[in-house]
C-alpha cells in the first residue's frame, strides 16, 4: 500500500470528480488548520504530497490523490473559519454536502479533531451530519504532541464523552511524533476489504 501516491485534481463540484470506476474513496474532515493535509502525508509517507499551511482555510476545494490505482483519499476544505466570507461559506458548504449525499465509494469519513481544543460546535455539527448520512466514520484525535502527558488522559475523556464514542471509534495521532500511522492504515484497508 502507498506505493504510488499522486494528486490527480481538485474539484468544487461532484459532477467533475475523477472516480469513474466507483473506487473506494476515503475522506478527512475537520476545522481547517486541524491537521488534515498533514495526516495524509503522515499516512503515505510523503513530505509534501498535500499541502499543508499555517495558515487557516486555504484548501478551498475537494483533493483527490490516487493511492495504487485502487483508492483515492480525499482531502475537502476546513469548516469553521471564522475569517471567510458568509457566502462563502455557504458555498463551501454547500460543495461539501454535494459531495458528502449519496455517495456510496466512501468507505470511510476520517473526522479530525483537535486534541487540545476537544470538539467544537462545527465539530459536532459534522458529526451529527455524518451519522445522519450513516457514512462509517472514524473520530482521529489530531497533534496530541500538543497536549502534555499530565493532561492526555483527560483530553481524550473530553472528547469520547462529547461525541459518545467508544474507544474503537477513536484514533490519537501526532504527525511530529509519528504517531497513529499504522492504526488509520489498519482502518482503511479493513474498509476497503469489505467490498471486495
Ligand atoms: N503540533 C502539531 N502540529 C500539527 C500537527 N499536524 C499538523 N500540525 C500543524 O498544524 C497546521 C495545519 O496543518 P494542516 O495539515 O495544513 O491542516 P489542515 O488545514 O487541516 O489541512 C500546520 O502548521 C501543521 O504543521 C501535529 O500532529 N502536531
Ligand atoms: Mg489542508
Amino acid at each position: 500500500m502507498f506505493e504510488k501516491c499522486e494528486y490527480v485534481t481538485s474539484i468544487v463540484s461532484s459532477k467533475h470528480s475523477p472516480n469513474k470506476d466507483n473506487r473506494p474513496e476515503i475522506v478527512f474532515l475537520g476545522r481547517s488548520n486541524v491537521g488534515k493535509s498533514s495526516l495524509i502525508n503522515l499516512i503515505t509517507n510523503r513530505k509534501m504530497l498535500a499541502r499543508t499551511s499555517t495558515l487557516p482555510g486555504k484548501t478551498i476545494t475537494i483533493n483527490f490523490y490516487n493511492i495504487d490505482d485502487s483508492f483515492y483519499l480525499v482531502d475537502v476544505p476546513g469548516y469553521g473559519y471564522a475569517r471567510r466570507s458568509k457566502d462563502d461559506k455557504q458555498k463551501f458548504g454547500r460543495y461539501l454536502e454535494d459531495y458528502l449525499t449519496d455517495n456510496l465509494n466512501i468507505k470511510v469519513a476520517f473526522l479530525l479533531v483537535d486534541t487540545k481544543v476537544g470538539p467544537t460546535n462545527d465539530d459536532l455539527l459534522m458529526f451529527e451530519y455524518l451519522l445522519y448520512l450513516e457514512l462509517p466514520i472514524m473520530v482521529v484525535a489530531t497533534k496530541t504532541d500538543k497536549v502534555n502527558h499530565s493532561n492526555l488522559a483527560k483530553a481524550k475523556k473530553q472528547i469520547k464523552d462529547k461525541l459518545n464514542l467508544t474507544d474503537e471509534s477513536i484514533i490519537y495521532t501526532s504527525f511530529f511524533k509519528k504517531t497513529g500511522r499504522e492504526e488509520i492504515i489498519e482502518v482503511i484497508q479493513n474498509q476497503i476489504k469489505k467490498e471486495i
